[in-house]
């Protein structure tokens, strides 16, 4: 009886140390992976203006690179996906890869009188 509880515990051992490991190189091999502009798949333009976005919601796939860029028609702004490390300042873009679910995005710039309004949404599914 002892020795099948022993086995049982080896077994269980054995297999957190062997997704722990797998975790880890999953984790090393993002990690190293430059996000280059050649790898995004489609673009989605968002148009800041003082003082919103040009849409209440933004949509792109799941676990898909986009290229996300940033357009001021007027005033100086800035957007961040609340709770990601993405920011964009300016009229930039970046590549970027998201799992599915529903995002706030916001102005990071103080833009002025509206900046607190200067929200939106992306939906990542
Ligand atoms: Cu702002």
């Amino acid at each position: 009886m002892h020795k099948k509880i022993a086995y049982i515990l080896t077994l269980t051992a054995l297999v957190l140390a062997l997704s722990a490991c797998g975790g880890n190189k999953n984790e090393a091999a993002n990690n190293s992976k430059p996000s280059s502009e050649a790898a995004a798949s489609q673009e989605v333009i968002i148009k800041a203006k003082n003082w919103e976005f040009d849409k209440t919601e933004y949509s792109i796939p799941k676990d898909t690179p986009i290229k996300l860029t940033l357009e001021n028609e007027s005033g100086a702004h800035g957007i961040e996906i609340v709770g990601q490390d993405i920011k964009i300042r300016g009229n930039k873009s970046e590549v970027i890869t998201l799992p599915a679910g529903t995002y706030d995005i916001k102005c990071n710039i103080a833009c002025g009188t509206g900046h607190g309004k200067m929200i939106t949404k992306l939906v990542v599914s």
